[in-house]
Parts: structure tokens; sequence; C-alpha cells
């Protein structure tokens, strides 16, 4: 048990190192409600990686040559990576492994929304990656300045990756544009579906933001929901142009007066659907989820009676 005393000077101190834009750090007191925000969005983040291989998963046995699966199956398999460093920086906050996937599996958590829609064709590779690696960027930058260590040093190396799958989805893209018409079709269909669940993975516009203000004061998130996806826009103008593909939105266009980007509102109805769980995949994202954790069983239990084993010969040795 601990003071009063010396709660407050616990909290002045995680409030100066906030302000001083130094990190908190695993073996640092923090307020509670600060590590639960941290497990949310840290936890939510990894089972996104991890729902998020599935569009792309989909694919990896018909992918057009073998240079494309080679390269599918690294995407995803860094994909996998990711979630795992991520579920590795929530562990830090004290929640288990355990604890993350059962919430998971058993409904209880969210996912990003945008890997509740389905891929039906091949150029979806290509607008994954530009538009859903795209947004992901811009969104994840500003988190490798996150005022949790483990959570900010995480970003760093996510973004490195997450920069590479860009320009292959704008490749996989730009080589349907330079194709027949039926391949630029294909590319133009593609993008008028992802686009717009692309920018609804910033969330809620800002005045629907519930934990934005707090999340900022603490230096969590450095630019709002809504800023970030202008900036997104403002990425994705000049790359449409230089693919040949239209975004899907007749009234975008720079507002200079404003200094920002018009555009159409954006359907939250949908979004709210897909948070609810009624998004076109979000059920066989699920079920997918749950059965690999199912049949993943007997590889924990070979794990863990392989550590026994090894940690029983150990003691005997020692
Ligand atoms: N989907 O008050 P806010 C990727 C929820 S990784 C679902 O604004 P906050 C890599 C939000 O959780 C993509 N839920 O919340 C990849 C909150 O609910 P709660 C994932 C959403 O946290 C690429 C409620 O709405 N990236 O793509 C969404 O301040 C290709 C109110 O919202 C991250 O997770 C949404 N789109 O801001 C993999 C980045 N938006 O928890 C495979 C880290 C909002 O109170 C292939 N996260 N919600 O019940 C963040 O930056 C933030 O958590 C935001 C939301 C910006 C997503």
């Amino acid at each position: 048990m601990t003071s009063p005393t010396e709660d407050t000077r616990a909290q002045e101190r995680f409030d100066a190192l906030i302000a001083a834009d130094s990190r908190i750090e695993p073996r640092d007191w923090m307020p509670d409600a600060y590590r639960r925000t941290l497990v949310r969005q840290i936890s939510q983040h990894g089972h996104s990686e991890i729902i998020g291989m599935q569009p792309e998963g989909n694919w990896i046995t018909r992918a057009p040559s073998l240079k494309r699966k080679a390269i599918l199956m690294a995407k995803v398999q860094d994909e996998a990576g990711h979630g795992l460093y991520l579920y590795s920086a929530a562990q830090t906050l004290g929640i288990t492994r355990e604890e993350m996937t059962q919430q998971l599996i058993e409904g209880r958590a969210k996912y990003s929304s945008i890997f509740n829609y389905p891929t039906p064709s091949w150029a979806d590779m290509g607008a994954i990656g530009w538009l859903v690696d795209g947004a992901a960027i811009c969104n994840q930058v500003p988190l490798c300045r996150a005022s949790y260590g483990p959570y900010a040093r995480a970003m760093v190396r996510i973004c490195k990756e997450e920069s590479f799958h860009q320009r292959q989805g704008f490749e996989i893209l730009l080589t349907l544009m330079r194709g027949t018409r039926a391949q630029q079709a294909m590319a133009q269909e593609s993008v008028d579906r992802w686009y717009w669940p692309s920018l609804m993975m910033f969330g809620p516009p800002d005045e629907h933001s519930p934990n934005s203000a707090q999340s900022t004061a603490w230096k969590i998130k450095r630019f709002s929901n809504d800023e970030l996806r202008q900036r997104f826009v403002g990425m994705l103008v000049p790359q449409a142009a230089a693919l040949g593909v239209t975004l899907p939105d007749p009234e975008l266009r720079w507002n200079e007066a404003e200094g920002r980007w018009d555009m159409s509102e954006i359907d939250w109805t949908e979004f709210r659907e897909v948070l609810a769980g009624r998004g076109p995949m979000n059920a066989e994202r699920l079920r997918a989820r749950r059965a690999a954790h199912e049949d993943g069983a007997w590889v924990r239990e070979a794990a863990a009676a392989y550590a026994q084993k090894r940690s029983a010969a150990e003691a005997v040795a020692a």
C-alpha cells in the first residue's frame, strides 16, 4: 500500500515526465487510466494486425506469379510479427497474451474496421497496400513519439515495414494500370471499394471521439483523427494522379482559403455497423480466428510440454 503523499509524488513525477516529452517505461508508476488506455489501444492494434492477415491470406494460393506469391507471403508474415511486437508491448502493462486472445476470439475486443471487408479481386492486394498500409503509416508515424516507451519503439520498426508494404501495393496497382483495359478497370473498381473504408480507419470525427482529449493530453495521440485523415487525403491525391486512378469522391478539392481538403460526408452509419459486428466480413473473420486458435491447441500443448521437459532437464544438470 502506498500513502496519499507517495501517490501524489508519483503522479507529479509522471506529469513531469509527460510534460518533458520523456518516455514512460514499464517500471514507472502510471495512473490506472493511462495503463487501461494503452492496453485498450495497443491490444486493439495487435488484434488488427492478426485479423489483418486474413484478407490478404485469401490470395496467397492465387497470386498471379511465384514472385507475387513470395512477396505477399512475406507481407502477411510481417503482419504476424507486428501483432507479436504489439502483444509484447501490451504485456509490459500487466495483461497476458492469453487474456488478449480470449477477448478477441470471444468477440469482446475491437480491431480495425478495415479488415471486415472482402477481397474478391487480385487488385485488392494493391489497394490494401496502397490505401490501408498508407493510412496505417499516416496514423502510426506519430505513434513512434507516443509517451509509452515499448509502444513507441515497436512502432519505429513497424513503420519501416509498413512503408515497404505501401510501396508494394502501389506497384501492384501501377502494373495493373499499365496493363489491359480489364486490368485498369479491376484496379479502379478496387480503389472505389477501399477508399472510404480506408478513411474510416482514422476513427470517428473529432467531435465524436471520446478518447482523443485524454490520449492527447497523455501524448499517446499527437494529432487528431480528422487531422490525420486530412493528411492522408493530401498524400493520396498526387499518388492517385501518378497511378491514373480516380478517387471516388466528386466533392474532393483543396480549399485554399481554409487550407484543407473539402470532401463528401463519410458514411458513419456504415462505420458504426462494422464496429457493432455487422460489417460484410465480421462473422467470418472471427470464425476463422477462432478455428485457427482451436486448431493450434496441440502446438501450444507440445510447446508447453517441451518447455517443461527442458527446465526439468536443466534442474537435474544444475
Ligand atoms: N476500427 O475515441 P476514438 C494496420 C473505436 S493496423 C475499429 O477516436 P481512439 C496494419 C475506438 O477504439 C490498423 N474501432 O478512439 C495493416 C474507440 O472504441 P473503444 C490499426 C475503431 O483510440 C495493414 C471508439 O471507436 N491501427 O492497418 C476505429 O482515441 C494492412 C472511439 O474512437 C491502429 O490500431 C476503427 N477504424 O482513436 C495490417 C492504430 N476507430 O476502444 C494488415 C492505433 C475508432 O473506446 C494489412 N490506434 N475505433 O471501445 C489508434 O491510433 C487509435 O486507437 C484510433 C482510434 C485512431 C484507431
